[in-house]
């Protein structure tokens, strides 16, 4: 699948245009790249199917991007980047991960300081160099060292929305071989952590060799790391990928070591060794007889535990749970009802209120709520009062249509500096549902965050805090808040608070979700969708709530329309 690797180059002709100065074109082709990565399905599948046509269907690809994409799936290259990138001799990818970092100024740094990469940017800002620049200070001298030391933990990472289809395409791959009986994906991709390091893939065969040399042959390896009978490493859509081969008779026991985690494997371990047992890859032992192996729950069983759901192996708590046989009953995506925050063309999304409604119908939700943006977000294409009145007729006309769907109108509003929501009260009045968002001063501190989300929790007019934190994955650490406060307000003020399911954001992450269950206060999921691609994310959602031990009670999404307006007073 080709489809990261499009994306991003499409976001570097887009940064590279900017450093230029070029006018529209970033923008065109930061869209495209948005929609490419999002897209489920395989970009050259879509080609192969229905040629450039098919291509300009996907939302921000016309013509002369569908061409670019089809000269990459055809050559490998797209000339025009590569004549860009000659242009300017700067690491711009690398660049650009540095938080508020971006082309205006990569090309500052690069004419003023000759700074080409993410070496140069550091040595620069440490001699402070920076601050020496028009409209740059200490502050902003401060801000990049910090960042980069960021961008360097988070380093490689992989995000987990964009990888596992990747790695769910590529079990479909090695499904078609009839040489492979069984198959698992392990690791953190399967434990569904939010980002992922490597896909770990383990199998079983009779022809260990056959099945290898199609691993590391398929169609999307872009290198191969290693191959050997057992164990091969592949580079795809540029992710690393490990493939083992094991016995069927350690088959539970190779899922259950290579599942993880380690700290999760660690104390299995040491309970096996406390029942005078031996745990490895290979098998639960007794001396030297293997006493469970072919079959998980077996060694757990064996083990006087549970069988424990993958999300839930971190060693935080969950063996204890599992020997006392109070593991909670993880809420399902069969649990969830709706999505409760999505966009449309209204204010920045790439669908019309109808596309979106019938894409959910089709995937089975029961009522959605719209969300689009108002206030002072003018880059987000904020609606008018007048918007919001026209949107209403849409969405009311749309509903008498309905039986069994329920369309509610929503809003993102943002919290502004002082705490106040952006938005006429009459407005806000009208909505069917409200959800608050800190959209701008996301450098404040903790009490000063802290205070403004307070605030919108107890105006009286909101029902859910949408990205609680501000983080984006790999980019961005989120603000600071105090919990304990946030949790207090919003209990008592009935207002939920979001898992963000868009793959980027998942905000709140899992720890923070299980403090805000385990405070009792209310979770909504909604994915933050900009177009009917991203509907799909919901899922995303429900890894993080079961990340997080979440039951079906504790997630508004689950309860019938009747009773999800009740709980929320609306
Ligand atoms: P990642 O890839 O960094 O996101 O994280 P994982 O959890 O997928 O880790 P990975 O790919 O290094 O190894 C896969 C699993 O193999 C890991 O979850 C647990 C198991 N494993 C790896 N190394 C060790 C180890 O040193 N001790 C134990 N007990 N288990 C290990
Ligand atoms: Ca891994
Ligand atoms: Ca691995
Ligand atoms: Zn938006």
């Amino acid at each position: 699948m080709k489809n990261q690797e499009i994306a991003n180059i499409f976001y570097s002709i887009a940064d590279i245009l900017e450093m230029k100065e070029v006018e529209w074109k970033p923008i065109a082709y930061r869209k495209a790249a948005r929609s490419i990565e999002s897209l489920s399905k395989d970009i050259e599948e879509i080609y192969k199917q229905g040629g450039q046509k098919e291509l300009e269907k996907i939302p921000g690809v016309g013509e002369g991007i569908a061409k670019k994409i089809i000269e990459y799936l055809n050559t490998g290259k797209i000339k025009e980047y590569e004549k860009l990138k000659k242009s300017i001799p700067v690491k711009v990818e690398e660049l650009m991960n540095v938080e508020g970092i971006g082309p205006k100024k990569i090309i500052l740094f690069y004419k003023k300081l000759k700074i080409k990469n993410l070496k140069d940017l550091e040595k620069a800002a440490k001699s402070g160099k920076i601050r020496k620049l028009p409209r740059m200070g200490e502050k902003t001298e401060e801000n990049i060292l910090k960042a980069i030391a960021f961008a360097k933990r988070a380093g490689k990472r992989k995000i987990l929305g964009y990888a596992l289809p990747i790695a769910n395409e590529i079990v479909s791959k090695l499904k078609k071989l009839k040489e492979v009986n069984q198959i698992q994906i392990c690791g953190s991709t399967v434990r569904k952590k939010e980002t992922i390091g490597d896909i770990d893939i383990l199998v079983t065969t009779k022809n260990p060799k056959k099945v290898m040399d199609y691993f590391t042959n398929m169609e999307g390896v872009e290198r191969i790391v290693a191959k050997g009978p057992t164990k091969s490493t592949i580079v795809y859509n540029s992710i690393e990928v490990d493939l083992r081969v094991v016995n069927p008779n350690s088959f539970g026991s190779a899922v259950q070591y290579f599942v993880g985690s380690k700290e999760h494997n660690v104390v299995l371990r040491r309970i096996a060794i406390s029942k005078g047992y031996k745990l490895s890859e290979y098998g639960l032992f007794k001396g030297n007889k293997k006493i469970a192996g072919k079959n998980e729950k077996e060694i757990y069983k064996r083990l006087g535990l549970k069988w424990i759901p993958y999300e839930l192996r971190e060693n935080r708590g969950e063996i204890e749970a599992a020997k006392k046989n109070k593991l909670p009953k993880l809420v399902e995506m069969e649990d969830i009802l709706s999505d409760l925050q999505m966009h449309t063309r209204y204010s920045d999304g790439n669908n019309t209120v109808e596309e979106m409604v019938n894409a959910c119908k089709k995937r089975g939700l029961k009522y959605i709520a719209i969300t689009d943006h108002i206030g002072q977000l003018a880059v987000a294409g904020a609606m008018t009062s007048k918007e919001v009145k026209k949107q209403r007729k849409e969405i009311e006309k749309l509903n008498s249509k309905f039986k069994n769907f329920k369309i509610l109108q929503g809003a993102e509003v943002d919290i502004k500096l002082n705490g106040s929501l952006a938005a006429d009260k009459k407005v806000l009045k009208e909505l069917d549902i409200v959800l608050a968002a800190i959209h701008s001063g996301l450098r404040r501190g903790k009490k000063e965050q802290t205070k403004r989300i307070l605030s919108a929790i107890e105006s009286g007019y909101v029902n859910i805090i949408a990205h609680p934190t501000g983080r984006l994955i790999n980019t961005r650490e989120g603000y600071e808040l105090d919990w304990e406060k946030i949790f207090e307000a919003a209990k008592k003020n009935n207002v939920a608070l979001e898992i963000n399911a868009y793959p980027t954001r998942l905000d709140l992450n899992d720890i923070h979700a299980k403090a805000a269950k385990e405070a009792d206060v209310m979770l909504s999921i909604g994915t933050d969708s900009h177009s009917v691609e991203h509907l799909r994310f919901l899922e995303l959602g429900v890894y993080v709530a079961r990340r997080a031990w979440c039951e079906k009670k504790n997630i508004i999404n689950t309860l019938p329309l009747n009773r999800f307006k009740k709980k929320l007073g609306i």
